[in-house]
């Protein structure tokens, strides 16, 4: 009987490329410029929402209007941009260039599926997009993780069933995000964080293509 295409579907910060550094460094910049307290440890609150919700998490319940609110978003957005022409395909994290290359070469469609309004920039940056089907960002919907709309939104631009996708994620929202799509999952990172995965691991380099296709039963 013919089966149904596979498909990939990667987080991007925390999975393909380190840019936590790099928004955590943005927003510690707004944050002492307003004179607001701002950690790294903070900073792990924020891992894998969208810019919005990161900006509610930094306030810790500090009203402010809204017109303040989006100059300061906009304001922490050039300070985030103005690191990424640093970029290059040597930020890939290890493992990451053979993981995706392997699993194109098998013919598993890949996808991206990032809350970041700049994942496109990064991922030409990283030198990546010819391996990718499709690219879902913090532009293709409205709800964020982990409502499951995003990577539903991809695997219908890969045209490949929810049951048929795996989704690696470094946030429990995203690995929220999908198992509410009805989807696989591998978890990037500690168990505290990603535990709920049907897979955990420390990163790409620790897995391999074969590990993750014993989730479909198709080894
Ligand atoms: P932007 P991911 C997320 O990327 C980041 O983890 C998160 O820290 C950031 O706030 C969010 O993108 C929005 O990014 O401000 O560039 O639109 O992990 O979903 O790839
Ligand atoms: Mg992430």
């Amino acid at each position: 009987m013919h089966q149904s295409p596979l498909a990939f579907i990667f987080d991007l910060d925390g999975v393909l490329v380190d840019t936590a550094e790099f928004h955590f460094r943005a927003w510690k910049r707004l944050a002492d410029e307003e004179g607001l307290p701002f950690t790294r440890e903070d900073n792990e609150a924020l891992r894998g929402v969208s810019r919005r919700e990161s900006l509610n998490r930094l306030l810790k319940g500090r009203p402010i209007d809204e017109a303040t609110a989006e100059l300061w978003m906009a304001r922490k957005n050039d300070y985030y941009r103005s690191y990424l022409p640093g970029i290059t395909p040597h930020d890939l994290l290890p493992g990451v260039a053979s993981f995706l290359r392997t699993a194109h070469d098998r013919g598993i469609r890949l996808g991206v599926g990032s809350a970041s309004r700049n994942a496109g920039v990064v991922i030409e940056s990283l030198g990546v997009g010819s391996l990718l089907d499709a690219l879902g960002d913090g532009h293709a919907v409205h709800n964020t993780k982990p409502a499951p709309d995003l990577f539903v939104w991809v695997a219908g631009r890969l045209d490949v069933p929810v049951s048929r996708c795996v989704v690696f994620e470094d946030a429990e929202a995203g690995i929220d995000a999908a198992r509410a799509a009805g989807m696989h999952s591998v978890g990037i990172g500690p168990a505290p964080r990603v535990g709920h995965a049907d897979l955990r691991c420390d990163g790409l380099h620790a897995i391999t293509v074969d590990d993750v296709l014993v989730l479909f039963d198709v080894v």
